[in-house]
């Protein structure tokens, strides 16, 4: 994640400022340091770093708390507007018809992105369809086939054309009935003049309505030639950062915001279709300072609800929070899961998950992997109801039981048990906030970009 250890770094800063009304001059240099160290560590430019410490500097000595705050919430809702300042607001991507064009280097994640950008248009009731113009690449053509398929979204290319305009041309022709159109094009390892070209005319061809710039979250300071010369040829709209998932550190994607005087437009944090967020930068900042993102986490709660609700219609989520985690909750977590993402992204979400906790929490407890997720669900078809509701009354003779009927080791049977036995734990840390707080807070974090007055008293910040 982006600038990961920066919450963590500033915690224990800010901690020092417990208890004190005022902050000195040696305590903002101290906090400051922090943020440098670990912007500059995440491969934002200097020149950027620079005019964020400055203003936090200044602002963190000049400005009176307001009364009843704290020194520390007062320098932490600096940091923070100026952190969702740096880093600016989402790029406006309206729900209405439009053409969207990817351009980035080979392997940035454009064909991914692409993919996860028409699933998320679909999500949203509007009819996306993907038009791959690649031929530069081998395989790139069966590869956004697929990968449009999965997303279940219209999809247009010709392995037999060699221009790519012409695909472009006649993809838009062909997918009319589509309401967004999400042009892929082909990358280099480099940029050179023949790719600037050929992005340069199909543009041209198909008159976008945005132009996104792909970017791996791994790329450095190379992201701001990058930048340049794109936003140069065919003029960058937003960016697209993928990758999130892994361990790099996204800074250079800033950067090239900064440079494009552009914005990020989503967030690409996996390999699968649903692997993609909305940018949002309140929710951003407040993630990675670890208080966790509460809206982003009911967009995609209610999501993944609606869609696995489909499919029970009776099952309210609400009884996840409150009474006890049977194994069928288990089964039904399961399939929202699969919805909404893997479960440690979202615990990361949840104010108090993100940050420290999750490390306190032993590693294989998220650890459910699609091939023991089937597993998993084929055990729980060999158990009787009484076993799912009651798991802790299951024996090793009907341990022994299930597996036969399932076909599956006893192990796996005994593993399923253990897996709900560290998830009800993590629930109950959960629960442990209560549904008051959780509203509150909620209330709080609503309503995007409204600065630090809302900040009081929350998550691992709280008093
Ligand atoms: N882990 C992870 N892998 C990604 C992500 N986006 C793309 N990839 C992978 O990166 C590789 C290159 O992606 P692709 O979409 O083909 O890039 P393109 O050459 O720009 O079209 C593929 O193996 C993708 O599966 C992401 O957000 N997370
Ligand atoms: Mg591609």
């Amino acid at each position: 994640m982006v600038l990961d250890d920066l919450g963590s770094s500033l915690r224990d800063s800010l901690g020092q400022l417990s208890g004190q009304s005022r902050v000195t001059e040696e305590d903002v240099e101290d906090i400051v340091k922090e943020i440098q160290r670990s912007l500059l560590q995440a491969d934002v430019e200097v020149s950027l770093v620079m005019d964020l410490s400055d203003s936090i500097k200044e602002r963190a000595l000049e400005e009176e708390s307001p009364a009843g705050t704290s020194a520390r919430d007062h320098v932490l809702s600096i940091v923070y507007e100026e952190m969702v300042d740096l880093v600016g607001d989402s790029t406006e991507i309206p729900l209405e018809n439009q053409t969207i064009l990817l351009a980035g280097l080979q392997g940035s994640g454009k064909t991914t992105t692409s993919a996860k950008m028409a699933w998320w248009f679909a999500k949203k009731g509007l009819r996306p369809a993907i038009v791959q113009t690649d031929t530069f690449r081998p395989g790139a053509y069966d590869q956004a086939k697929e990968m449009a398929s999965r997303a279940e979204v219209d999809f247009y290319g010709d392995p037999d054309e060699e221009d790519p305009v012409e695909i472009a041309r006649k993809g838009l022709e062909e997918t009319d009935e589509a309401d967004v159109h999400i042009v892929d094009t082909a990358g280099r390892h480099a940029l050179e003049d023949d790719l600037i070209a050929e992005i340069e005319e199909i543009e041209r061809a198909v008159e976008p309505d945005r132009n996104l710039l792909v970017l791996d979250a791994a790329i450095g300071q190379g992201a701001k030639d990058q930048a340049r010369q794109f936003d140069d040829s065919i003029g960058i709209d937003g960016v697209a950062i993928t990758k999130l998932d892994g361990t790099a550190k996204g800074g250079g994607a800033l950067t090239a915001v900064n440079e494009t005087d552009s914005s990020i437009a989503f967030l690409g944090t996996g390999e699968e279709v649903r692997d993609i967020e909305r940018f949002e930068p309140s929710g951003f900042i407040s993630r990675l300072l670890g208080m966790g993102d509460l809206k982003q986490l009911t967009e995609r709660v209610e999501r993944a609800m609606e869609e696995t609700q489909q499919e029970e219609e009776d099952w309210d989520p609400e009884d996840m929070l409150k009474g006890e985690f049977t194994l069928k909750d288990m089964r039904r977590q399961m399939q929202a899961m699969n919805n909404m993402g893997p479960l440690d992204q979202v615990m990361d979400m949840i104010p108090g998950m993100g940050g420290g906790l999750m490390d306190e929490l032993p590693d294989d407890a998220m650890d459910v992997t699609q091939d023991r997720m089937r597993d998993f669900e084929v055990v729980m078809d060999s158990m009787t109801e009484l076993e799912l509701e009651n798991p802790r009354a299951i024996g090793a003779s009907q341990v022994e039981r299930i597996a036969r009927g399932s076909g599956k080791d006893e192990e796996r049977v005994r593993e399923l048990l253990e897996q709900h036995k560290m998830m009800s734990q993590t629930l109950k840390q959960f629960q442990g906030m209560g549904q008051g707080n959780m509203e509150r807070m909620m209330k709080k974090m609503g309503g995007g970009g409204g600065g630090g007055g809302g900040m009081g008293g929350m998550g691992p910040f709280g008093d």
